[in-house]
């Protein structure tokens, strides 16, 4: 048996006196595919503001860059790359010089990427790198190209406070003076719209979430009965989270395989699986500012949901 990082997580989210399972291993094959699902939902608003916002803005974007070519485009955590390709589409048009980087830890998730982006502009230079992002971004501090990093979909809003600032302040040393630095943030909006998005009647989140303790089962042999647990999540817009649970629905004992033990859940005991925070613009700024980072522009939907904030080092 091998133990990997999530083997360890589950061993000690599961044994901690308030449960939780980070919300990084909701992205099986599985678990992705039910996220592209939560994606096409009509109340998951993100996707569809981010796309508006590169796909209608993209040379506002660009001329903010005011870089030498060529330059590079790296993404971090590329995905499917369906809405940065409206960002590089227009980059094309234009005839600019720069090569497209993307960076995942999934190679399998980087080689359908590389397949789409061929296909869509048969002209654009890949230089796709696998792994982790910071040693990835150790690599291109190397050469001397001006670099545009991207963090889409709102991914920030995952990591609690002093995770943004480890992550930033990471990002800002593999950077150069000059670089800079597109971050998607959701916004603080109606507590409805922003509940809707993440409790949705069609159970696509609940599945999202139940996910998880399928993927214990197959990849520990853990004893999970999923029926026997519920989700629950709630936005508070007092602080812009939304935070995310399961619920166990009878007190139970589920013994995990791998880990050679069982763990107790009481009657309606939570696990916490995720953070989703909604940010204000003075939030915005002040991390940036926080960081090290000078903010250029905020760039918004046309219903000021979602931004993508554009700054320099
Ligand atoms: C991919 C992290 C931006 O927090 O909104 C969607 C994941 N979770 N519905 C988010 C998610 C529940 C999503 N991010």
């Amino acid at each position: 048996m091998v133990t990997t990082a999530f083997h360890q997580a589950i061993e000690e989210g599961l044994s901690a006196s308030s449960k939780y399972i980070s919300s990084q291993f909701f992205y099986d094959d599985q678990g992705s595919r039910i996220f592209q699902d939560i994606m096409r939902m009509p109340e998951y608003y993100p996707t569809s503001c981010e796309f508006e916002i590169l796909s209608f803005q993209a040379l506002q974007i660009i001329n903010k860059l005011d870089f030498s070519e060529p330059f590079n485009i790296v993404e971090l955590g590329a995905g499917d790359g369906i809405k940065t390709l409206q960002l590089l589409r227009k980059l094309t048009e234009l005839g600019a010089y720069f090569h497209y980087v993307p960076i995942d830890i999934s190679a399998e998730a980087i080689q359908a990427l590389e397949e789409n982006m061929s296909r869509e502009l048969p002209s654009l230079s890949i230089k796709s790198l696998v792994g982790d992002y910071f040693t990835q971004m150790e690599v291109l501090a190397q050469s001397d190209i001006p670099c545009l990093f991207l963090f889409l979909g709102g991914n920030i809003g995952n990591y609690e406070a002093p995770q943004v600032d480890d992550l930033l302040s990471q990002f800002y040393e593999q950077m150069k003076p000059g670089d800079k630095l597109l971050t998607g943030f959701d916004l603080q909006k109606n507590p409805i719209t922003i509940r809707r998005a993440y409790d949705d009647s069609q159970g696509i989140t609940k599945a999202f979430n139940i996910n998880l303790l399928h993927r214990i089962n197959r990849e520990m042999g853990g004893m999970f009965l999923p029926d026997q647990f519920d989700f629950y999540c709630d936005y508070n817009p007092k602080n812009g989270e939304v935070r995310s649970y399961l619920v166990s629905l009878k007190s139970q004992d589920v013994y995990i395989e791998d880990l050679e033990r069982s763990f107790h859940f009481d009657q309606n005991e939570l696990i916490w699986t995720e953070l989703s925070r909604k940010y204000t613009f003075a939030e915005i700024e002040q991390v940036a500012r926080k960081n090290g980072f000078k903010v250029v522009n905020h760039f918004l939907d046309c219903k000021h949901y979602f931004t993508d904030s554009l700054w320099v080092k």
